[in-house]
């Protein structure tokens, strides 16, 4: 392919897509090396997430919000078993902070901070 008009799609125009949550593409957190990456991120109020298992086993993720003090409140996803090579997309609608955490990896875990 010697398409250069792909290449030259306006990246402001892009950004204006990003920006509106019903028809963005999901922001993507990968498990790689049993770590969220990126293992912190902020996304709008109902942009989708898409989480996608790159390791060659098993991951299962939990997403609570977090409070200020550390304290874990509403699950939004309570335990989803990320087979290899699959992925899961989920909705934060409200603002806040988020805690993704792999319920099978100490210490594997993000968080996402939701903003409108
Ligand atoms: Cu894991």
């Amino acid at each position: 392919m010697n398409d250069k008009g792909m290449k030259l799609v306006p990246l402001a125009c892009l950004a204006g897509l990003w920006s509106v949550g019903a028809l963005a593409a999901p922001v993507v957190v990968f498990e790689r090396d049993i770590a969220y990456q990126p293992e912190a991120l902020t996304v709008h109020v109902g942009d989708k997430v898409r989480v996608e298992n790159k390791d060659p086993f098993d991951h299962k993720t939990r997403v609570q919000q977090q409070y200020a003090d550390g304290r874990l409140g509403a699950t939004i996803v309570a335990g989803h078993v990320d087979k290899p090579g699959a992925s899961f997309t989920f909705t934060l609608d409200r603002p806040g902070t988020y805690e993704v955490r792999c319920l099978l990896h100490d210490g594997m875990s993000a968080v996402i901070r939701v903003v409108r």
